[in-house]
């Protein structure tokens, strides 16, 4: 029997309609590995580059996974949100700082780890501090990766100062993706950002170290297009400092080329030491950012925007919302000698590749749209458990984050992802501690309902309680938003905060 307050979705087979007109579209003309909304089809050079790249593509990251290896300790700028005994926080969340490897030990580590995570397709260098500014260890560890591991995609993400430099070492080494920190354009907001960079063999400060840095980061992003590397930006986004400005960051970098545009959100509290934590600057809420991101989707005349990003750390492992980054630190990793099975590992990701086609068949039969100009008049968000693969398949007291959707008639668009607090730790904890049940009632607060492969009496009470339906259903994750999206869309909401008279608003 359900829990009280839990519904069960009726199972539709692929090829089945789901409940409700089929609209005339559909989904099947969308590219196979969009990286968002896009309706557009894909350059298949573009496409064969993002396949199996899962910050590249929405769709990828639910099958594979990405590994950094901590091989960058320096840094040549300073960023008013970045302690550095962090990670690079343009590519992280403050967390632990992460060990500091040799590029043999990091190439040893990328041989154990893709032995054991079959899911494994990339490599990126990431931290803790700029990889090009720590060059030649940055690139001794691509040469060894490529080399050992010939059948992974090797990544980058830097602040940008050097790169000019060092396109063309990035090009030799075969690196097909490279990630550049754009926060600004303007100096006038870049010296809010940056208090001094270290270019030319001194440190610069004010509006000049801004103008310099964005300088080189434009003419690096040039560089490495011209080059047919496909380049990713990423824009840390701080209320009131930069927030009003990044639509045209969006806009410059859209025309110059770049393929995805990832708005990340600042992480700032007093305890990371930084100045804008120490000064009392916010993050944003997840509803602020989702709107930036929207803003920033249109003024770049249809810029493909990244909204899966976990903000990982340097050494990061595993699938992009799964964190066994402590699972490969033991000195037994940094040691071991793998004989690299190739074999093997094609065989897996062919696996994975036929799973994959399963699902994308399955989607598209259902012919739910997933963005583009198909959106219904009336639609909520929901909150997705999900462990991947394109399904629902996790117990809500077990998920570490949500996936946001917006549902309706037919229509499932991501939204973004948002992490909560894991408070069940088996049957025996399960219940015991309300708190962390009721933040993360508040974190899914603006949803109308949570689709979920089990819940328990209690969380469902709660949520239900606080205007949030639980749903049971463990199906593909659009069918799912869309059918409970065009059911609660259509209920009256009066009362509730947030309601709109045909459901609660999205963000
Ligand atoms: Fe790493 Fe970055 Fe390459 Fe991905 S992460 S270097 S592009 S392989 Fe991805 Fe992590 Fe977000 Fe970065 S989810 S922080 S965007
Ligand atoms: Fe810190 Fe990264 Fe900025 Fe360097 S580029 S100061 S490591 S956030």
């Amino acid at each position: 029997m359900l829990p009280r307050g839990v519904k069960l979705l009726p199972v539709v087979q692929p090829g089945e309609p789901a409940e409700g007109n089929l609209p005339a579209g559909g989904c099947s003309s969308k590219a196979a590995a969009s990286c968002g909304s896009k309706t557009q089809p894909m350059d298949p050079t573009i496409r064969e580059k993002v396949a199996n790249h899962p910050c590249y593509s929405q769709e990828a990251h639910q099958f594979y996974a990405r590994m950094h290896v901590a091989v960058a300790p320096g840094c040549n700028i300073q960023c008013n949100f970045c302690n550095r005994k962090f990670d690079c926080a343009n590519e992280s969340r403050p967390g632990v700082t992460s060990k500091v490897l040799t590029p043999e030990q990091a190439a040893r580590k990328v041989k154990y780890v893709a032995t054991r995570v079959p899911q494994l397709s990339v490599v990126g260098i990431a931290g803790p501090g700029d990889p090009l500014a720590n060059a030649d260890r940055t690139f001794r560890t691509l040469e060894l990766v490529a080399k050992e591991t010939p059948d992974i995609k090797l990544c980058l993400s830097t602040n940008g100062l050097a790169l000019p430099d060092q396109v063309d070492r990035i090009a030799a080494l075969g690196v097909d993706h490279v990630t550049v920190t754009v926060n600004m354009t303007d100096p006038e907001v870049g010296e809010r950002i940056y208090p001094w960079v270290f270019y030319g063999g001194r440190r610069r400060t004010g509006k000049e170290a801004a103008s310099i840095l964005s300088e080189r980061q434009l003419e690096g992003v040039e560089r490495l297009v011209a080059a047919g590397i496909l380049c990713k930006v990423n824009s840390v986004m701080i209320p009131g400092v930069n927030d009003e400005h990044l639509a045209d960051v969006s806009a410059t970098v859209r025309g110059m080329g770049v393929f995805l545009h990832n708005v990340m959100p600042m992480v700032s509290a007093p305890e990371h030491g930084t100045y804008f934590g120490l000064n009392g600057f916010r993050g944003p809420t997840p509803q602020e950012l989702a709107v930036l991101q929207d803003r920033c989707e249109a003024a770049g005349g249809d810029m493909n925007m990244m909204r899966h990003c976990r903000q990982c750390r340097a050494d990061a492992v595993g699938m992009l919302g799964e964190d066994r980054s402590e699972e490969f630190s033991g000195d037994e990793v940094l040691a071991a000698e793998e004989t690299y099975d190739l074999e093997q590992r094609r065989a897996a990701h062919a696996q994975i590749e036929l799973d994959r086609e399963r699902r994308r068949v399955e989607r598209q039969s259902l012919r739910i749209a997933t963005g583009g100009t198909e959106r219904p008049e009336a639609t909520v968000l929901v909150a997705v458990a999900t462990k991947g693969s394109g399904v629902v398949n996790q117990h809500f007291g077990q998920a570490g984050e949500f996936w946001i959707y917006e549902g309706g008639a037919q229509w499932a668009r991501f939204i973004h992802t948002r992490s909560v607090e894991r408070y069940c730790f088996g049957p025996s904890t399960c219940n015991d501690d309300r708190s962390p049940l009721d933040k993360t009632v508040e974190l899914l607060g603006d949803c109308a309902a949570v689709v979920c492969q089990k819940i328990g009496p209690e969380p469902a009470r709660v949520l239900k309680a606080a205007g949030i339906e639980a749903v049971e259903a463990h199906q593909l994750i659009e069918q799912v938003v869309a059918e409970v999206g065009e059911q609660l869309a259509r209920r009256p909401l009066a009362g509730i905060a947030g309601a709109s008279g045909t459901g609660r608003d999205t963000a």
